[in-house]
C-alpha cells in the first residue's frame, strides 16, 4: 500500500470517527435526558400520580416531586380523542410538536412518551435524577397549547 492509500484511508478514519463523535453528541443535545431523568425500575416505584387527559389539558398540570423519586405515571384518557403524554425538556416538546404539524402521522415510540387512546389507561414509570422543572405534553396539532404541564423536582 503506498503512502497516498495510507493516507486517504487515515482521511476515512478521520471522517467516520468525527461522524460518530457528531451522532452522540446530537442524541446527546436532543433527548437531554440526563437533565429530565431516566426510565425508572419498577421495583423502585416510590408513589403513583394519576394524571388525567381531557380537551385539551392535563390534570393535574403542576406537580412536585423529590430528587431521586421513581413516579409512576398513571396517565386517563378521559377525553374523546387520542393524546399523547410526553416527558422532555420544553426545547425538545416544542421540537416534538412542530414535527407532528408536518407529519401527523409520523410514528414514533420513545420510553418517554405514552400514546392514550380514549378510554384508555397507561403507565409511565420514570426515574428523576436532576432537581429542576421537567415539562410534559402531548405535542399533537391543536393540543400542544393547552396540554402542557411542569414537573417541579425539589432537593432531596
Ligand atoms: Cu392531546
Amino acid at each position: 500500500m503506498g503512502g497516498y492509500m495510507k493516507k486517504s484511508l487515515m482521511w476515512l478514519y478521520f471522517i467516520l470517527i468525527s461522524c460518530a463523535l457528531n451522532t452522540f453528541a446530537d442524541t446527546g443535545a436532543h433527548s437531554g435526558h440526563s437533565l429530565i431523568g431516566q426510565p425508572g425500575n419498577p421495583a423502585q416505584v416510590s408513589r403513583t400520580i394519576e394524571i388525567k387527559m381531557i380537551e385539551n389539558r392535563f390534570l393535574p398540570h403542576e406537580i412536585t416531586i423529590r430528587q431521586g423519586e421513581t413516579i409512576r405515571f398513571l396517565v386517563k384518557n378521559e377525553g374523546k380523542k387520542h393524546h399523547e403524554f410526553t416527558i422532555d425538556t420544553i426545547k425538545n416538546l416544542k421540537e416534538h410538536a412542530k414535527m407532528m404539524r408536518a407529519h401527523p402521522d409520523m410514528l414514533h415510540n420513545e420510553p418517554n412518551q405514552l400514546k392514550v387512546a380514549p378510554g384508555e389507561q397507561k403507565e409511565l414509570i420514570w426515574h428523576f435524577t436532576e432537581t429542576g422543572i421537567v415539562d410534559f405534553a402531548c405535542p399533537y396539532p391543536g393540543h400542544f397549547k393547552g396540554m402542557q404541564g411542569k414537573i417541579y423536582v425539589e432537593k432531596k
